[in-house]
């Protein structure tokens, strides 16, 4: 049994994310969380939202509330949707945190006795019209790297490349779309980055395991033009981590606060202590500190790509910076983009399916799957309703669902609802235990190697291979003239309800409880022997035939969706 950290990025507070970002972070994630939980290690799994930043205090102000307030009402929000897709977190924390806020002015202290954060005068965009400062996102322009014209302050979409509003072409507010715009002065903490240049690189260099979006994106900014640059980490905001060194004041940094993407992945670490002062468990240290265990501990990180640099650069140079013995992420999975019906999902344009609109329409376990099979990995993916439709009407329905429901109701009707004695595995079920023992496997490498795509592909041809073997074994007919063989043919393919239930649970949670409730069993061990694991349920084992599991889509439904969902939501 191994420990587990994983976390997944931290959405931002600023409204409800739609199944893009969910397939990006959270989804794989969770499904990477409840695979090694179901294999019998101990897993500790930390989500949180992001509550800093402009985007927060503009959000807020658009709803006419104290930013507080908004982000408390949206952290309930957001946890009741995760909720609502199975998100198994042990604790959902928030950036806002007393816990992240003391952490964060902890690493600032650090990183300024260990020399590597310095002060910078500099003039930063000021809009008249808004009456502030104007950081990042909340400046748009023309990208001096690829001349994309709807870079943002902070970062440019296009390219990738992290940006400093200054550096815009054309820059315009977004909030007001004024650009009566004015160079003031202010002074502002830098991380100075370019110190630990070489100590990142080595240590990206040595992770030859990595995919390649990630370390592609990591080597881009070590390496490109004058490498790797010093980043602001203040900004003057008032809603924020205070700028303090330690619990002390830090002079001339009054009235300013952290820059979001400075305290957000520190929430990685707040979260867990959260979750212990939270009184769900002990010793968050164990976790995160490898003078304190966690040196046994492998952490993976969950995240869309456009997250790349600040976790393998930025947040990397914080945590080595410390000087302290916390734990460095081992391994970083990283996500295209998914893309909706011809175009980009957007959460500014309110285009495409949102988390709370999908669950109004499906159970979380139809959403599931399609995001979890059809996840962006090698390249970016998109989302139709038509190919929605095909994969949960052919996987789910005609393949999985129709598996259960066949099994059990031609028991009940030919033997009664328990698993029925008599007759023996013959050659026909040997080959399909040995067919399986391989698939399982392939299952289980892919499910390691974190390939989403690989693991739904090779969990569907376990199921496919059900399938086949009913059809052959044709119990319905071998009970006409051999009871005994058709009772052990259909005591297999009790069995395998119940191993697919097990199998399935990390994609699609609830209909594998489903299927272990009709199968009167809490029995989840993870098949290690399929053999033994297909014996499980024993001659007059009660189980029920459940409810329809998955019910198709309609042409109908997906019309109306996709009309539904063709605009832009308000
Ligand atoms: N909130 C950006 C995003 O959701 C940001 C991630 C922070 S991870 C520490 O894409
Ligand atoms: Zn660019």
């Amino acid at each position: 049994m191994a420990r587990h950290l994983i976390t997944s990025a931290i959405p931002y507070i600023n409204g409800i994310k739609h199944l893009g970002n969910l397939v990006g972070s959270q989804l794989p994630a969770d499904l990477y969380a409840r695979y090694l939980r179901g294999r019998g290690h101990e897993v500790m799994f930390l989500c949180a939202t992001d509550e800093h930043g402009t985007p927060a205090e503009l959000a807020a102000a658009k709803a006419d509330k104290p930013v507080a307030e908004y982000c408390a009402e949206m952290w309930e929000v957001q946890n009741k949707i995760a909720n609502g897709f199975r998100l198994s977190f042990d604790h959902f924390g928030r950036s806002s945190s007393e816990q992240n806020r003391k952490l964060t002015q902890h690493f600032a202290a650090r990183l300024e006795d260990a020399g590597l954060i310095r002060e910078v005068n500099e003039t930063q965009m000021y809009s008249h019209a808004d009456g502030r400062f104007l950081p990042d996102r909340y400046i748009e322009g023309t990208c001096p790297n690829c001349g994309f014209e709807s870079a943002r302050g902070d970062q440019c979409d296009n390219c990738t490349k992290q940006l400093d509003p200054v550096d815009l072409i054309n820059p315009r507010s977004t909030v007001s779309g004024s650009t009566d715009l004015e160079m003031r002065d202010t002074k502002h903490l830098y991380l100075c980055q370019s110190k630990m240049k070489d100590q990142l690189e080595a240590w990206i260099d040595s992770k030859t395991d990595w995919p390649i979006l990630t370390t592609s994106i990591a080597k881009k900014w070590l390496n490109d033009g004058d490498g790797l640059q010093d980043r602001g980490i203040t900004r003057d905001l008032d809603w924020g981590v205070p700028v303090k060194k330690g619990d002390q004041d830090w002079p001339g940094m009054e009235g300013k606060v952290f820059y979001v993407w400075f305290d957000a992945p520190i929430e990685y670490i707040a979260c867990a202590q959260e979750w212990e002062d939270a009184g769900k468990g002990t010793d968050w240290a164990r976790w995160w500190r490898t003078d304190k265990g966690a040196d046994d501990v492998t952490y993976t990180q969950f995240m869309g790509k456009d997250n790349v640099p600040f976790h393998t650069l930025s947040f990397p140079c914080t945590i080595l910076g410390s000087g302290e013995p916390w734990k460095l992420v081992d391994y970083i999975k990283s996500f295209n983009y998914l893309n909706y019906d011809g175009g980009q999902f957007s959460t500014s344009r309110g285009r495409g399916v949102f988390m709370d609109q999908a669950l109004e329409i499906l159970p979380s376990d139809y959403w599931r799957w399609w995001l979890l099979s059809h996840a962006p990995e090698s390249s970016d993916s998109e989302f139709t309703w038509e190919n929605f439709q095909a994969s949960v009407n052919k996987d789910l329905a005609d393949v999985l669902g129709n598996f259960v429901s066949r099994v059990t109701k031609f028991c009940r009707s030919k033997f009664g609802e328990e698993v029925p004695a008599g007759g023996a595995f013959g050659t026909r079920e040997e080959a399909l235990i040995t067919d399986l023992s391989e698939k399982i496997r392939a299952y289980e490498s892919h499910m390691e190697a974190m390939e989403v795509r690989k693991s739904a592909g090779a969990l569907r041809a376990i199921w496919v291979a059900g399938n086949e073997y009913l059809q052959e074994a044709a119990p319905w007919s071998t009970f006409k003239t051999d009871p005994d063989a058709a009772a052990a043919q259909i005591r297999l393919a009790l069995n395998l309800i119940r191993l697919y239930a097990v199998l399935s649970a990390p994609f699609i949670p609830d209909a594998s409880a489903a299927m272990l409730k009709s199968m009167k069993t809490d029995d989840d061990a993870w098949p290690d022997d399929a053999a033994a694991a297909l014996n499980t349920l024993t001659a007059g084992h009660a189980f029920e035939v459940p409810e329809v599991l998955f019910a198709k889509i309609t042409d109908d439904q997906r019309e109306e969706w996709q009309s539904k969902f063709s605009g832009t939501r308000d």
